[in-house]
């Protein structure tokens, strides 16, 4: 079939919800979780602030409009290579100058929520991708994956959500292996439901932080916060996702869709 005709069909799937729209992304606001470092670094993004400009009030009679305190790592966001200094060099490493075909494609979604629900620090490793692709087929060159834990529904309440102790955070990500063997298939990025890209206790894993090291060092995108994984099929959907075009931006909120077929 042709390219025309298939975006033809496909405009009366969406139209008809044949294809269904779904939201991946949680709440922009002032509740929204946001990621705290350990104490040895001084400086955090803030907390999301909405400020009211006017509403149809003396300050503005006719319309109602908001400025906002928004740091590019808040809520359901886009990891840019410039993010990570394994990233740093990539021109076509920032927001704004990542080719935008890079902002769908087809995802892959790995089901570890039965895992996750025994054990919050549960880690994907290669293995069990390698099984998860021998039931679903292989995951192929451009696409992206993303591992489902159903950590989302936490995200209404940032203590649950981030699950820190005097360990420090416990929440599910993938091993360095994991990270590794995606890459080998060609993988365009790697998301997850938690805070960042990475788990929990990724900062004492080799390398550290091995989603934000390898997948940016490889010129390759992340997704942090992403919810509702748990609406799409293994295989078959595809993701939306772009970053704002902020200049020389590390990366973005983002309202991330995914295309789902219904029947
Ligand atoms: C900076 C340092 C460590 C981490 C992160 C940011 C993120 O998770 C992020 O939002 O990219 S782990
Ligand atoms: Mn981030």
């Amino acid at each position: 079939m042709s390219a025309s005709s298939t975006l033809q069909n496909l405009g009366e799937m969406l139209l008809s919800g044949k294809i269904e729209v779904v939201d991946l992304s949680g709440p922009l606001g002032p509740s929204t979780p946001i990621l705290q470092l350990p104490p040895e670094f001084a400086k955090n993004t803030p907390k999301i602030e909405i400020h009211k400009i006017s509403e149809y009030d003396d300050d503005g009679p006719f319309f109602a409009w908001n400025w906002l305190v928004l740091g590019e790592h808040s809520g359901t966001h886009f990891d840019a290579p410039h993010h990570w200094i394994t990233g740093k060099d990539f021109e076509d490493g920032f927001t704004d100058s990542i080719c935008p075909q890079n902002f769908a494609a087809p995802v892959n979604v790995i089901d570890c929520s039965s895992q996750v629900a025994e054990c919050p620090d549960f880690l994907l490793t290669a293995d069990a991708v390698r099984d998860w692709e021998s039931r679903h087929g292989e995951i192929a060159e451009g696409e992206w994956v993303v591992m489902r834990s159903d950590w989302y529904k936490r995200s209404h309440d940032e203590a649950l959500f981030l699950n820190t102790d005097a360990d420090g955070p416990h929440s599910p990500g993938p091993d360095a292996g994991c990270i590794e063997y995606v890459l080998s298939k060609g993988a365009i990025g790697w998301g997850n439901e938690c805070i960042g890209t990475d788990a929990g206790c990724a900062g004492g894993m080799t390398p550290p932080f091995p989603a934000h090291n390898l997948l940016h060092g490889a010129n390759r995108y992340g997704l942090a916060s992403l919810a509702h994984l748990d609406r799409l099929p293994a295989k078959g959907a595809i993701l939306v996702a772009a970053p704002l075009k902020i200049v020389r931006g590390t990366g973005s909120p983002v309202r991330a869709l995914a295309l789902v077929a219904r029947g």
